[in-house]
């Protein structure tokens, strides 16, 4: 860590250069309180610009410290000690400025960001509120509806509209010292503004508070900091500034030390590590410039979709004219969808669709780095899709499936080169679910399994490597969560209880209601499968539904009954009768029991698949679960949550 001071006439360049991201650890707290001592006692120097080395700006906290004690200079102070300072200091923002980055850059008199930065205050996604001021000076600079929409949602802003808000005073691009010190300069000819902290700040009347509430309340289903935040908010609009900080340090230190906290800190450091991993550091990646789908189902246009939203040209395969179709179909209802949602404009979407060549014939992917099979779920079908990859591809072309039961081992049986060959398995819809499960085989090389984990980090996904067995590492636990809760139904206790019990714990469904969305039948064929192929699969009870023919809401009815046009889960006396004879008389469990004795159930597997070598370590477990199955990221998975 260092932090140097040049100078340039009057102005003096504060250059902060802590790698990797200048987090504000407390010697370069230390380092910045000191050069305000310096600077001020220079005469030779009227202002000061603040810039940072590497690949950011400061990017807030430095986040391993706050399982410790704070130690002097605490952020606060030298956020307070920056905006006292007898010179004006400019803020020169490139990259991210976030959280306690952005503090610190409030406490200067001005900031000036490159067109491509983004500034933001991300600590509810730590569990936390801003802890230097964040949310006392945010709205005395924006005003408070910026300011809770910023705090609250955590989202950063970029520059332009950051200019917009009134959150930066400048946006300029080329060389950003150069712009700063000319900033400054110019800054020196004028009246200086006030001090953010001297600033009035009107607060919206109780109503719009309300309203607020209700809205973040909803949206943050079951996570605490949003809500604090709000909180510390409104007292800054109604409080004086030091009763507001006051109020927002308490929050902060509290906080802090709370399990939603200590979860969302593990979340964060295991979704960083999970895209580096350690025993691929000394291998390098194959470099994918083109990529192609085999079949363009909903699985399949996903990917093809996801690897479009990634800027690669896709080649997808279908069997026939007819196939083609629909899956074109498929790929323009996502990104129509997009469309609708604001997320794509018209252009970019049809962008997207123009990356996309369709056809039948595999000759096309003669020269193509990257080919990912998502076809039918059946072996023999995918050996057929492999024998015509091993005869049409590159010898050097990464072949991968995203088969989610089927040993891979068994599909790249025959394959020519299957050092190439690995299982790639996405999550629906896999164009915005951020898991993907990498499945090397014994024969998979080292440099295969680093371009998996290339390629998700290209995708933006969260990668995870998984052993081979039944159902991977997520569909494994979910098999068991599943048997869990059926064991539970049999004791007695209400399906609906269980499903109630769930969302309390902060999925979004249960796992019976979870089940009536996605079809009962697919994991039936695949026990009928099993049972086919001679394997001791005991009947379920999702099996006798199945057979009374309900696959959940698809046909009117699985767990739950659905009135016509309405999805929600009505409690079923047809069920009951099905089930009759094989539900205890009993009330089962207490309800306040349920959800510790799933999420249990859900981590034993997981200590299994630990123990087996399926997993590489817990933290993985938790991102599977996390990022593919909807486990409440505040909790921090089933291995943390139960540690
Ligand atoms: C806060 O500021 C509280 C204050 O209000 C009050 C305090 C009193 N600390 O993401 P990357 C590491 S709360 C420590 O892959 P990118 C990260 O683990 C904080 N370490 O880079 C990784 O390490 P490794 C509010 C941090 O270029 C490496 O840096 N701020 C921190 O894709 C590279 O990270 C945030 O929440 C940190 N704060 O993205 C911002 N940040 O290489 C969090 C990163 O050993 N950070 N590391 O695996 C980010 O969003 C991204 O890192 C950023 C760069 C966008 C900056």
């Amino acid at each position: 860590m260092t932090v140097s001071i040049d100078r340039d006439g009057e102005v003096a360049i504060v250059t902060v250069d802590n790698p990797p991201v200048n987090a504000l650890g407390q010697s370069l707290r230390q380092a910045v309180w000191d050069a305000v001592g310096t600077l001020d006692a220079d005469p030779a120097i009227r202002a000061v610009v603040l810039i940072c080395a590497g690949r950011t700006f400061i990017a807030g906290a430095d986040v391993t410290e706050f399982g410790k004690p704070p130690v002097p200079p605490h952020l606060p102070d030298l956020v307070d000690r920056l905006e006292q300072a007898g010179k004006p200091w400019v803020a020169a923002i490139h990259g991210s400025a976030l959280g306690g980055g952005f503090e610190v850059a409030m406490g200067c008199r001005f900031r000036v960001a490159l067109d491509a930065a983004s500034v933001g205050l991300p600590e509810v996604t730590l569990g936390i509120v801003p802890g230097a001021s964040g949310t006392v000076r945010t709205p005395r600079l924006a005003g408070v509806e910026a300011a809770v929409d910023l705090v609250t949602t955590g989202r950063p802003v970029k520059a332009a509209r950051a200019l917009s808000l009134g959150l930066v005073d400048a946006v300029v691009t080329g060389d950003l010292r150069v712009e700063a010190v000319a900033f400054a300069r110019k800054a020196l000819t004028q009246p200086l503004p006030q001090q953010i902290s001297a600033r009035p700040v009107t607060s919206p009347d109780p109503a719009w508070w309300d309203e607020q509430k209700k809205a973040i309340t909803k949206r943050a289903k079951g996570e605490v900091a949003p809500l604090r935040a709000l909180d510390c908010l409104r007292v800054a609009a109604e409080a004086p500034f030091a009763e507001a900080m006051a109020h927002e340090r308490a929050t902060f230190l509290e906080l802090r030390a709370s399990d939603q906290a200590a979860a969302l800190r593990h979340m964060f450091f295991a979704e960083r590590g999970a895209t580096k991993p350690a025993h691929l550091a000394e291998v390098t990646p194959r470099h994918i410039r083109s990529a192609a789908v085999i079949g363009g189902g909903t699985m399949g246009a996903g990917i093809a979709a996801a690897l479009r939203d990634a800027g690669l040209p896709i080649i997808l395969i279908e069997r026939d004219a007819d196939a083609v179709q629909r899956a074109r179909v498929n790929l323009d209802n996502i990104f129509d969808g997009a469309v609708k949602r604001g997320k794509l404009t018209e252009a970019q979407a049809q962008a997207r669709i123009d990356g996309v060549t369709m056809g039948s014939d595999y000759a096309r992917l003669a020269d193509t780095d990257l080919v990912i099979e998502a076809v039918f779920e059946d072996l023999a079908v995918k050996r057929a899709v492999f024998a015509e990859l091993g005869q049409t591809c590159r010898a050097d072309a990464i072949l991968a499936t995203n088969t989610s039961y089927i040993d891979p081992r068994l599909i790249a049986q025959g394959l020519p080169h299957p050092d190439r060959f690995i299982g790639l398995h996405f999550f629906s819809p896999a164009n915005v679910m951020k898991l993907l499960e990498i499945v090397p085989t014994p024969t998979t090389s080292p440099e295969t399994l680093a371009t998996g984990f290339a390629l998700a980090r290209q995708l933006a996904k969260i990668p995870v490597q998984a052993g081979i067995c039944d159902g991977f590492i997520g569909n494994r636990i979910l098999k068991r969560y599943r048997a869990e809760a059926e064991a539970l139904v049999r004791q007695g206790t209400p399906i609906a209880a269980i499903d109630a019990a769930m969302r309390g714990y902060g999925f979004a469904m249960g796992p019976f209601e979870a089940q009536d969305l996605g079809g009962l039948d697919i994991a039936f064929l695949q026990r009928e499968g099993a049972r086919a192929a001679g394997q001791d699969v005991p009947e379920t009870l999702g099996d006798i539904l199945v057979r009374a023919g309900r696959k959940g809401q698809k046909t009117g009815g699985g767990w739950y009954d659905y009135r016509p046009g309405d999805r929600s889960p009505q409690p079923s006396q047809a069920v009951a009768s099905l089930l009759a004879g094989r539900v205890s008389d009993s009330s089962g469990l207490p309800f306040d029991q349920i959800a510790n004795v799933l999420v249990t159930a859900m981590a034993a597997e997981g200590h299994a698949i630990l123990t087996e070598g399926i997993a590489r370590c817990a933290s993985d477990i938790d991102l599977v679960k996390v990022h593919g199955y909807g486990f409440p990221r505040w909790r921090g998975g089933p291995m943390f949550a139960t540690r």
